[in-house]
């Protein structure tokens, strides 16, 4: 393969198992990155692994509410895949829809958990490769949700406003390095996310997206590849 702007790249993506991660592992593998995908779903990562057939491709189960999860993936990386450059901090979820005054604790918990713990845990492992190096790119994945309430959305809007204001902060501590931070902040895009929200219910999920021209995972991977085609400085 001739070189692109991938090229030489090694990127670890959480969530790599469905959605926008999967979509933006295929995109990367495809201009010549290296990419470690990661999810909890052991089979999926098979199946993607046999499908591409790369050997820029590693895949890993990792959960990121487990810190020995996190901890285990970041030990036992080959070179040169332990040289990480692109961060695609992704994994996230929606649980319910509820009022605030009727939710569950526990989906409340989860969401917490995942979205902002997770994320959180996944950028402090990176995060010091990164600045050793002098180049990066963190992408985080926000929402809408982070800046426009909706009935419901109550602790997973809260969650992804967190990302967001990470991510912000996060600019200022690296301000100096090539290390770049960006909060990606989608709306509405036809994913398993409605699935999860409803907890399987497929007709539920169906109906979020009914009428509506949502974007796809790879429209979404289409902006994050913008970014990461833009020089250091940028
Ligand atoms: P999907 O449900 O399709 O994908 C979510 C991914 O996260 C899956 O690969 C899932 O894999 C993984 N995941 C979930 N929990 C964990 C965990 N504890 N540890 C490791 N991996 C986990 O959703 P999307 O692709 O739509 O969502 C991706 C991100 O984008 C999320 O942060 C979401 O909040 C955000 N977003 C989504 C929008 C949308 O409309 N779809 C809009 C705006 C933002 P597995 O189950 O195998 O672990
Ligand atoms: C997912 C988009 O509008 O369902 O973050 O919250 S929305």
């Amino acid at each position: 393969m001739t070189d692109t702007w991938a090229s030489g790249r090694v990127a670890l993506i959480t969530g790599a198992t469905s959605g926008f991660g999967e979509a933006m592992a295929r995109r990367l593998l495809a201009a010549g990155a290296h990419v470690i995908a990661t999810g909890r779903r052991a089979e999926r990562l098979t199946a993607l692994a046999a499908e591409l057939a790369s050997d820029r491709l590693l895949t890993r189960v990792l959960d990121v509410r487990d810190p020995s999860s996190i901890d285990a993936l970041m030990a036992d990386l080959p070179a040169p895949f332990d040289a990480i450059d692109i961060l695609y901090n992704n994994v996230g979820l929606a649980l319910g829809l509820s009022k605030a005054q009727e939710a569950s604790l526990d989906d409340w918990q989860t969401m917490i958990d995942t979205d902002v713990t997770g994320l959180v845990r996944m950028t402090r492992a990176v995060l010091p490769g990164m600045v050793a190096r002098n180049r990066g790119d963190v992408i985080n994945l926000s929402s809408v949700a982070a800046s426009y309430p909706y009935p419901g959305g109550n602790v997973y809007g809260a969650t992804k406003a967190f990302v967001r204001q990470f991510s912000l902060n996060l600019r200022s501590d690296l301000l100096g390095t090539k290390v770049r931070v960006t909060s990606i902040e989608p709306g509405m895009a036809d994913t398993e996310f409605s699935v999860v929200r409803f907890k399987g219910d497929q007709a539920s999920a169906d109906k979020v997206y009914a009428g509506v021209h949502a974007m796809s995972a790879d429209d979404v991977a289409l902006v994050c590849e913008s970014v990461l085609k833009l020089p250091a400085h940028i």
